[in-house]
């Protein structure tokens, strides 16, 4: 009887209208005669929320009914940027919206434009989760991803003085795409100790007693997919105080402070993502976010598992869990407790579960990324689970020491165990002993960790242990909905919108590379969108730029190591080249504009440095009349996912120029070329990959190789270090003063003169210099340019990141997808 009840959304423009207004007037309990933009952005999402609601259920109920294997993805970040817009295209309804709104009274980009974006996360990493819940969804996949509801995500930046100054990210204030699910609470236990006795059989018992317990509530986010009525689980955990508001009896005692007190710690722990990109810091809170989350998260796994009453040995047949990096790894080690203390497993019998349950994804060769952990602060923190990992680590070594005998410096080397002081988990060796399969992210990046930092394990457990699986990005939101012009014209000549489901459909497009009618199209598009930027530079900075200068763009988290150092210090090359040109030369080059964007830590100096010097060298050349539109320099506050949507259409070049072998694959990368510009590149990461498909003659390629590095640090440490002479120009301008007080940027300098040059800026720099040369001379060929942009394009199919999903599926999952259609 109840299915005539079920709310199936609307479909015609007429039925969005009248969701929208009873919105307004019933949830929001506003007249329309008083509907601003917010209110209508709550609006339009509460309506498009109660049509993915009724799907998310059936998605839901298809899946526990058709009872076949599930992933859960474990990431403990999720950058996920904006949903309205993402739910409009993904159920097909966009135009049905637009016309809504108009005749309601608004611009459909006005209402997009009022959501906050969803920041759950720090770069690459946070944003492929992102794109992964998209293909999981939108191929069909029976997929969860579980990971924390932080009350403030990464921080705004704020531009002062040239300065980065952090403000905090409060987003929560109106969110319609969560559901707190206040019945789903999970105990979590912290601190105490452990008793062991042996019980009636003598079987050693253990029993995790004393310390505290906090609640993790659980608030649920649909994942829709694109052209499917399949709506994934997004599963966020959120911290309570498990006693309630306060303490009462302490505050009858008139302890008020202290009973306020533990309701804070408590929700402290969800409280912040931590703002580090590849670098960790080994705080206890952060050791308390991975385990409350990884607790809560295999609590309902292993909840749902036992709701289908079958053998324990089934686990790994119904349940796949992915550890996006080793911040989950506790899972490990929680599954394994969760069996042998709490459901009575023997310890190989739970082990071989445990293993057969995970994989682990490798992001980073980066030492300083590398998680460790101090023994002590575990022992403290979670005294069970250290005994376990001494236990995992002895029964390794042991098994080591008998297949490698002779080999005892093989045993500290791979032990989880670091002989430190303090002695620290090397959780990268846990995630790798407790899983069945290790990949890293694209293919250098594979072959890196199989011959650097995970050699020995190889060694151990045999090639077939460790894969590669190369990154990819959405196509759905990273060309249809960040460039909508170029999506329609793709459609016109590939036969509709299919290539957003099979992007190897856009080969199609290589008939077209010399059709002129299509490449006055494709340029007018391309024009268009470095016009939006223009506008959007002139708002937020107040510089003017000319659309038809060479837009170049490196946007991306501020490192050392992705050297936009290099870049700026190239900047000012071209600043000192321009001004010592004749008019005639001047003529003759094309002028460009530099932009830049991205956030550093806000503990990490040398970034911040580098930020003040773009934003200072900015400020001189683009007050300078005799250099006028020939070179702008733009830093753009505050990048994160909307912006990108925005930026990303509008490059002619963007940078992807890192020193060789530290880029794990990068995903902006991809992004950028689908969108239709070329790349300057170091052979680093997805680069490789990316020339590979679209060939050599469309990518413009610098800078020494991986398999150098070692030797050129060695020289510069041991040998002698000559700088390159246009880096010494502009070291030298640059201590001038010309940008500022040249104190500022000692250390920056000095990181390259002094101490040892570790990322190659001086030995890349010549050639760097003469590749962008290259493009100058490139770009003046605009008709052979947008040749190269359309058979790039044509040949990005490979970085879909349904291609990538579907390999992880296969390789490692061994998973199906779950048809709507085969069941009805
Ligand atoms: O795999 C996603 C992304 C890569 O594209 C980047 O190259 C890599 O730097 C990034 N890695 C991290 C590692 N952080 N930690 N932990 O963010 O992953």
């Amino acid at each position: 009887a109840w299915k005539k009840f079920q709310a199936n959304g609307f479909i015609s423009q007429e039925d969005f209208e009248r969701e929208v207004v009873r919105h307004v007037e019933t949830t929001l309990a506003r007249s329309m005669f008083n509907c601003d933009e917010t209110a209508a952005y709550a609006a339009a999402s509460l309506a498009f929320r109660d049509r993915l609601i009724t799907e998310w259920n059936r998605t839901q109920q298809r899946q526990t009914f058709a009872d076949g294997k599930r992933v859960y993805y474990l990431s403990l970040e999720f950058l996920m940027g904006r949903a309205l817009d993402n739910a409009m295209l993904n159920v097909g309804l966009k135009d049905v919206a637009k016309n809504g709104l108009s005749d309601l009274g608004f611009r459909i980009e006005d209402i997009i434009d009022q959501e906050h974006d969803a920041a759950l996360g720090n770069g690459g990493l946070g944003r492929l989760a992102a794109c992964f819940l998209d293909s999981l969804a939108s191929l069909n996949y029976p997929a969860w991803g579980y990971g924390l509801r932080y009350r403030y995500g990464i921080f705004k930046q704020e531009i002062v003085d040239g300065y980065q100054v952090e403000v905090p990210d409060y987003w929560l204030d109106f969110n319609p795409w969560e559901f707190p699910r206040h019945d789903v609470v999970v105990d979590i236990q912290f601190y105490g100790n452990v008793r062991k006795y042996q019980d009636e059989v003598g079987k050693q018992i253990a029993v995790w007693e004393g310390g505290e317990i906090v609640k993790a509530v659980a608030y649920d986010v649909p994942i829709p997919g694109f052209d499917t009525p399949t709506t994934n689980n997004l599963r966020l955990w959120s911290s309570k105080a498990a006693s309630g508001e306060f303490d009462f009896q302490k505050f009858n005692s008139g302890d008020y402070e202290s009973s306020v007190a533990d309701q804070q710690r408590a929700e402290t722990i969800s409280a912040v993502l931590y703002p580090n990109d590849n670098l960790e810091r080994g705080k206890e809170l952060r050791l308390k976010q991975q385990y409350f989350w990884v607790a809560a998260s295999l609590y309902d796994i292993v909840r749902r598992f036992k709701k289908t009453k079958r053998a324990w040995a089934e686990f790994p047949e119904q349940v796949a869990i992915q550890l996006n990096d080793t911040h989950p790894t506790l899972a490990v080690v929680e599954l394994q407790r969760i069996l042998i203390d709490l459901e009575g497993l023997e310890w190989d019998e739970a082990w071989t579960i445990v293993t057969k349950t995970f994989g682990y994804t490798n992001h980073t060769v980066l030492p300083e990324a590398l998680e460790k952990w101090s023994v002590p602060l575990m022992q403290n923190l979670l005294p069970r689970h250290l005994q376990i990992i001494y236990e995992v680590n002895l029964y390794f070594l042991q098994s080591v020491e008998r297949k490698f005998p002779k080999e005892r410096e093989l045993l500290s080397r791979v032990s989880i165990i670091e002989e430190s002081q303090p002695k620290m988990v090397r959780m990268a060796y846990l995630a790798i002993v407790g899983s069945h399969k290790v990949n890293g992210v694209a293919e250098l990046h594979s072959d890196l960790i199989k011959t650097t930092i995970f050699k020995d394990f190889v060694k151990i457990f045999g090639p077939d242990k460790f894969t590669n699986v190369t990154n990819g990005i959405t196509p759905r939101r990273w060309l249809h909905q960040a460039n909508p012009r170029l999506s329609e014209l793709i459609a016109s000549k590939t036969g509709g919108i299919g290539f957003l489901k099979d992007l190897n459909l856009l080969n199609e497009l290589e008939k077209y590379v010399d059709d002129k009618e299509f490449k006055k199209e494709w340029a007018e598009i391309k024009y268009a969108n470095k016009v939006r930027l223009a506008k959007h530079i002139k708002t937020t900075t107040g510089v003017t730029v000319n659309p038809a200068a060479l837009f170049d763009i490196q946007v991306k988290r501020i490192h050392e190591y992705k050297r936009q150092q290099m870049n700026i210090f190239g900047v000012i090359h071209r600043y000192l080249t321009i001004k010592a040109m004749t008019p005639e030369e001047r003529k003759k080059l094309a002028p460009r504009v530099s932009i830049f964007g991205g956030k550093a830590a806000p503990g990490y100096w040398m970034a911040k440095t580098i930020i003040h010097l773009i934003n200072n060298v900015g400020a001189v050349v683009n007050k300078d009349k005799d250099v006028g539109d020939l070179l702008k320099v733009i830093f753009l506050e505050d990048y994160n996912v909307s912006k990108a949507e925005i930026i990303v259409p509008a490059s002619d070049v963007s940078e992807h120029i890192s020193t060789a072998g530290t880029e794990a694959s990068g995903t902006s990368n991809m992004k950028f070329v689908l969108n239709g510009g070329l790349i300057i590149g170091t052979c680093d990461g997805a680069n490789i990959e990316i020339t590979r498909e679209i060939g050599e003659n469309n990518i413009f390629l610098f800078g020494n190789l991986a398999e150098d590095v070692e030797d050129l640090r060695h020289a510069h440490t041991y040998g002698s270090h000559t700088l390159d002479p246009d880096l010494v120009k502009v070291f030298e301008e640059i201590k001038k003063g010309t940008f500022g007080d040249a104190t500022a940027f000692g250390a920056l300098t000095g990181a390259i003169e002094d101490h040892g040059d570790y990322y190659l800026v001086s030995d890349d720099f010549h050639s760097y210099i003469q590749t962008q040369a290259l493009v100058d001379e490139a770009y003046k060929n605009q008709d052979e340019w947008i040749s190269k942009t359309i058979m790039s394009v044509a040949r990005m199919g490979f970085f879909s990141s349904d291609r990538c999903i579907n390999e992880y599926a296969e390789s490692i999952w061994n998973v199906e997808p779950l048809s709507p259609k085969k069941e009805t």
